[in-house]
């Protein structure tokens, strides 16, 4: 039976970076997620005859909010819904199904990195028919609805079972419960070389994949261990738990700095990774070094080649703005064009739904290609593998090579989080008012060569997205670049980007900080952050 439920509009129902994240608590207050969800419907011209594909990265409350949008998309008249087993994908996963399925949309339950847990994060977002996050336009619709609500649809019925692969029935809905891992693994088995990587292992290669007791753990078992045969034990912290084992399943070097110490001891394996809550997000290590998101996006793009999935080259290559100039090098000697996009992995959808790029990537951890519409953690790993199959090098040497070829982006990002709101949005406005006035000026060591409040024109639609973070660029090439992320749910987060360029030979083995320090120093001068933000130091370096 059909539940007419009269509701009012609930504030601060406005998708940021990547969906709707808030804390937990917030979504379980009676009728936050309800609302939500029927404003996606309504958000998308209603759920009536739709296709959708639904999942989450099993953090706390998954398991009741999929449960929930089952009974609201079978309210609202969808043809399927296409579940993962336990209500269960992955970000990458659920966006290779949605494309592969030819389904209309999905809805991702995730708040990717951040915590999870009934004191932490979740998040629900909504993929278009491409598989990618929705545009702002879609977004944009969907908070107007969130806006207007005066009711939402659902049954009066109860739970499905989702523990097991098979077809049900919800009203007139078909729920389709799907393994969340098999047509994953078999999408990343056409675009590597299996073959070649297998040999590797075999040659006694050691890998140590962590992925943070989140999501990817039956992803990376399955491909790494059980098709490729890495050793037994390779995939740690492989079981995924709703509070992700109440870490911080971010993978950079201080979220996953169990994997750090792994990497820089005496007894590290040749290869290391790890993977984020949703498995979007990668980090990738070698013995003794951590190759950077921006680095190791340059890597890939230089060694595609190399990859039978992308042996027929590259048509174009695009990153966020805040990410290091190393792809656009890469990009240069390869010929091809590479894109500046706003940070947020929508921004790419219609480049790749163009061909105007095959890959794609941000310094925030995030690397993929046209193969779906969504960064993609374990792509990236075994880009890395096929790569290191192939070059028969290892990571260490992989980056020297690299560097001497096309020189080093030193490249770091400090992050104030949670800071007062008031105090960081004041902050990025004192300086955009100063943005004029500031060629020229010199802070501490730097002379500005140019300022400005990063605007982009999508080269396919024509829209304009305005206010993307501010760019001071320094004489000689050095840069800064200060944003607030919208993926927080606390405060404000100021994410100051640092990064400076080295030609080579010499000078392309410097430990990051301190080859940075001259541009840490000047964003320092440039808008007295400590002071500011009451801070004395970032509160994570990555
Ligand atoms: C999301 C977006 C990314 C973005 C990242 C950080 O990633 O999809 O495009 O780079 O957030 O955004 P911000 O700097 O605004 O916090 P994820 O992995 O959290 O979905």
């Amino acid at each position: 039976m059909i539940q007419i439920i009269p509701t009012q509009p609930i504030d601060g129902q406005k998708p940021g970076t990547s969906g709707l994240r808030k804390k937990t608590r917030v979504f379980r207050q009676p009728g936050y997620l309800e609302n939500f969800v029927q404003s996606i419907w309504d958000g998308i011209g209603g759920g009536q005859g739709k296709v959708l594909v639904l999942g989450g990265d099993g953090r706390f409350f998954n398991t009741q909010a999929v449960q929930t949008i089952l009974r609201m998309a079978a309210a609202a008249g969808a043809r399927r819904v296409i579940v993962g087993r336990d209500g269960l994908l992955s970000t990458p996963a659920a966006s290779h199904l949605i494309r592969s399925r030819g389904a209309d949309g999905g809805v991702i339950l995730s708040a990717s990195h951040n915590p999870g847990g009934e004191d932490g994060d979740f998040g629900v977002k909504y993929n278009t028919a491409n598989g990618g996050p929705a545009p702002e336009s879609v977004t944009e619709a969907i908070y107007q609805a969130t806006t207007q609500i005066t009711q939402y649809q659902t049954l009066d019925s109860s739970d499905l079972d989702l523990s097991a692969p098979g077809t049900a029935h919800l009203h007139q809905t078909e729920i389709e419960v799907v393994d969340p891992v098999a047509e994953y693994a078999a999408l990343m088995e056409k675009l590597f070389d299996f073959g070649a990587i297998r040999a590797l292992f075999d040659s006694g290669f050691r890998l140590r994949f962590d992925a943070m007791h989140a999501i990817t753990g039956p992803y990376a078992q399955e491909i790494l261990v059980n098709r490729l045969g890495a050793a037994d034990g390779s995939v740690v912290n492989a079981t995924p738990l709703p509070d992700f084992g109440g870490g911080h399943p971010d993978p950079n070097p201080v979220w996953a700095h169990e994997l750090m110490g792994h990497m820089m001891g005496d007894a590290a394996p040749d290869f290391g990774a790890a993977s984020d809550g949703d498995g979007d997000r990668n980090m990738i290590v070698g013995r003794g070094v951590y190759v950077t998101p921006s680095d190791s996006l340059a890597v890939i793009a230089a060694n595609a080649h190399l990859v039978p999935g992308y042996a027929g080259g590259l048509k174009g290559v695009a990153r966020s703005m805040p990410t290091s100039a190393a792809l656009d090098r890469v990009a240069e000697a390869l010929g091809i064009a590479c894109f500046a996009t706003p940070t947020g992995w929508k921004y790419f959808g219609n480049l790749l739904d163009a061909g105007h790029a095959t890959l794609c990537g941000e310094e925030s951890a995030g690397t993929g290609s046209d193969h779906i519409r969504e960064k993609d953690g374990l792509w990236a790993v075994l880009m890395w593998l096929n790569i290191l199959a192939a070059r028969r090098q290892s990571v260490a040497e992989v980056m020297a090579a690299h560097w001497q070829e096309f020189g080093r982006n030193y490249y770091s990002r400090h992050d104030y989080e949670e800071v007062d709101s008031d105090a960081a949005h004041a902050l990025m406005e004192d300086l955009r008012a100063r943005l004029d006035r500031l060629e020229g000026q010199t802070f501490g060591a730097l002379r500005v060569a140019e300022a400005e409040d990063f605007s982009y024109t999508d080269p396919v639609d024509g829209l304009v997205t305005a206010r993307q973070g501010i760019v001071v660029s320094f004489d000689g090439g050095a840069r800064v670049v200060l944003r607030l992320s919208g993926t927080g749910t606390a405060g404000a987060t100021l994410r100051v980007y640092l990064e400076r360029y080295v030609a080579g030979p010499e000078g392309l083995q410097q430990d990051p900080q301190t080859a940075l320090r001259e541009v840490i120093d000047a964003a320092e001068a440039l808008c007295a952050l400590h002071a500011r933000l009451g801070r004395t130091a970032p509160d994570v370096v990555t």
